[in-house]
């Protein structure tokens, strides 16, 4: 399997319940190491670019406002498989539909506020760090 990097992000409900440690155990004990973090807080219209590709969705202006509610936690993960690993981890996007175990079944309350973000694809994560983060930012362990 090979090493790779995706994006997660700890989002405003989750920040905001005291649960950043919890989540980040979550990544170490399944291999993935965090290589960099920024704790920032999106205005709108930022929130608003990195979602862009839901911008005809009807959802939108609501996740530009959620995700702009509070401070988040950017940060890039690397490990073997960590695109997919990250999803499992993270569970469906409707934390009803999340499986047990999952941060979402256990720290998200909507659809809407669900605790965490990760890329879909490592084109993507790719995209999606380049938002948070520059090269330098990068410390690659190993
Ligand atoms: O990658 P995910 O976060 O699991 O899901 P996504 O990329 O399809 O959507 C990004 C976020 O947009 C998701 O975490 C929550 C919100 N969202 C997605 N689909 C819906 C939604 N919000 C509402 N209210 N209704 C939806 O159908």
């Amino acid at each position: 399997m090979p090493v790779q990097r995706t994006l997660s992000i700890i989002k405003p409900d989750a920040v905001a319940k005291n649960v950043i440690g919890d989540i980040i155990r979550r990544f170490e004990e399944n291999g993935l190491k965090v290589i960099a973090t920024n704790m920032t807080h999106l205005s709108a219209a930022e929130a608003g670019r990195f979602y862009a590709v839901h911008a005809a969705r009807p959802f939108y202006a609501d996740l530009c406002a959620f995700m702009s509610s509070g401070p988040i936690l950017a940060m890039v993960l690397e490990g073997k498989n960590a695109v997919t690993l990250n999803r499992q981890l993270m569970g469906a996007t409707n934390p009803k539909e999340a499986d047990a175990g999952t941060i979402r079944a256990d720290h998200a309350d909507s659809i809407d506020a669900n605790a965490v973000h990760g890329s879909d694809s490592e084109e993507n994560a790719v995209i999606e760090i380049n938002f948070f983060f520059s090269d330098l930012d990068l410390h690659s362990r190993g």
